[in-house]
């Protein structure tokens, strides 16, 4: 089965991490360097030419493709975020690598360049900069990005280097638009949709908007014992008013998510008034003038807070990406593939963002969702099962199949 050779290769994958519960393999990593070695050999079974580009991405091109035949593009992540599960990510590698390997030892010959992409850095956990991967190859890759370091004061430009990837040829990695019959993700749901509907994938609509901020609180530390209540700079103190007004602007404005999901404190320690807190505020929403309203609702609160506390703060966006739609050809493919399973094919909306939101700048993007238990995703506990990935695993062989029906560039 398919589905339990995909299921077994993800076990495979989940070893190269950092220690610790659940899986945490970050962008340029020696456990990065580790598991591009099994997703080339994995590549190299398909059929699929191999290299990592210098972006840091793993890449698998079928004869077609290296002859420059148009070309669809599949793949996912190789990154995790700290302590996450097994199948965010790399469920969108290894199974249309098996998939195409399938067809390949099958004798199965698709009309059109395959091209699958294990992309660097889609989390964005190390460095502040995300999507470095699907950007170059939809050539919206910024070199200020280069410049981003990690919490050891560590480049993406250095770490690239350390890494074996040329920083300067990121440019000339730009995929050419004419040629690039689409991109397609298959990906766990991190929803509880699928669950709910006792479906096992569902097709996706659009890719939700995202922006985040870093917000630098000053303040002054002093003796936690004898510094009077109402003479404190106490850093933390704002940062908490802070938390509160992002969850309170998320929770009255329909259609908008919010979270501070990371936030140091120094000096740290338990008889000092803390006089520096680094934090990030993250918002989602499928609609840009509901995610810009929320943003603008909560820095212009920033102000307020520094005079009642009596500190500094400071706030600079670091990431924004654009909601994004699903192309209907793709869509309808999907779907077309679903049915063929005897499946209802479920359209449901993506509230995680995905290297979709930056390959849609190069082509049309579509992705399948494969249900996942309890919707838990960014855990240890991220759960999928190999029937499902095995029925996963049956459309895309499907919609491969029957691409040419589908698509306006292979249309005759
Ligand atoms: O944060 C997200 O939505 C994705 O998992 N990077
Ligand atoms: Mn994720
Ligand atoms: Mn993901």
């Amino acid at each position: 089965m398919l589905g339990q050779f995909v299921y077994d290769r993800l076990e495979e994958a989940a070893q190269f991490s950092q220690s610790g519960p659940g899986v945490t393999r970050l962008f340029l990593s020696p456990e990065h360097k580790q598991v591009a070695t099994l997703i080339r050999d994995w590549m190299t079974q398909a059929g699929l030419h191999t290299e990592i580009d210098a972006a840091g991405n793993i890449i698998g091109r079928d004869a077609k493709a290296q002859q420059g035949a148009p070309t669809l593009i599949m793949g996912s992540h190789q990154d995790t975020v700290v302590c996450g599960g097994k199948y965010d990510g790399m469920l969108g590698v290894a199974l249309p690598i098996a998939v195409i390997g399938d067809l390949y030892n099958r004798n199965i010959d698709l009309p059109f360049g395959i091209e699958i992409v294990a992309f660097g850095d889609e989390e964005g956990t190390r460095f502040q900069s995300t999507l470095v991967g699907s950007r170059a190859l939809a050539g919206t890759f910024d070199p200020k990005a280069l410049d981003a370091t990690d919490d050891h004061g560590i480049s993406v430009r250095a770490a690239l280097r350390d890494f074996g990837c040329d920083p300067d040829a990121i440019a000339p990695l730009k995929r050419d638009r004419k040629n690039t019959l689409g991109f397609l993700e298959i990906h766990i749901e991190q929803g509880p949709v699928l669950e709910s509907r006792d479906l096992p994938v569902g097709i996706v609509t659009a890719l939700t908007g995202i922006e985040r901020h870093r917000v630098l609180i000053k303040g002054k530390a002093s003796h936690a014992g004898t510094t009077p209540m109402d003479k404190r700079q106490d850093a933390l103190l704002a940062a908490a008013d802070i938390i509160h007004k992002v969850n309170q602007v998320c929770h009255e404005t329909e259609g908008m998510v919010g979270v501070v999901g990371k936030i140091e404190v120094s000096p740290n320690a338990v008889n000092v008034i803390p006089d520096t807190v680094d934090l990030t505020i993250e918002l989602r929403a499928p609609e840009r003038t509901v995610r810009l309203n929320g943003r603008g609702a909560i820095l212009s609160s920033l102000g307020t807070i520094a005079q009642n506390r009596t500190v500094a703060i400071t706030a600079d966006k670091t990431y924004e990406a654009e909601g994004v739609p699903c192309a209907n050809w793709m869509m309808n493919g999907l779907e077309a593939a679903i049915g063929k399973q005897g499946l209802a094919p479920l359209r449901l909306f993506s509230g995680a963002g995905h290297d979709g939101l930056a390959m849609h700048d190069l082509c049309d993007i579509g992705m399948l969702f494969v249900r996942c238990k309890d919707g838990l995703s960014h855990h240890p506990d991220e759960a999928i099962t190999a029937a499902d990935a095995d029925i996963a695993a049956h459309v895309l062989a499907e919609y491969l199949q029957n691409l040419a029906r589908f698509c306006p560039k292979l249309a005759k």
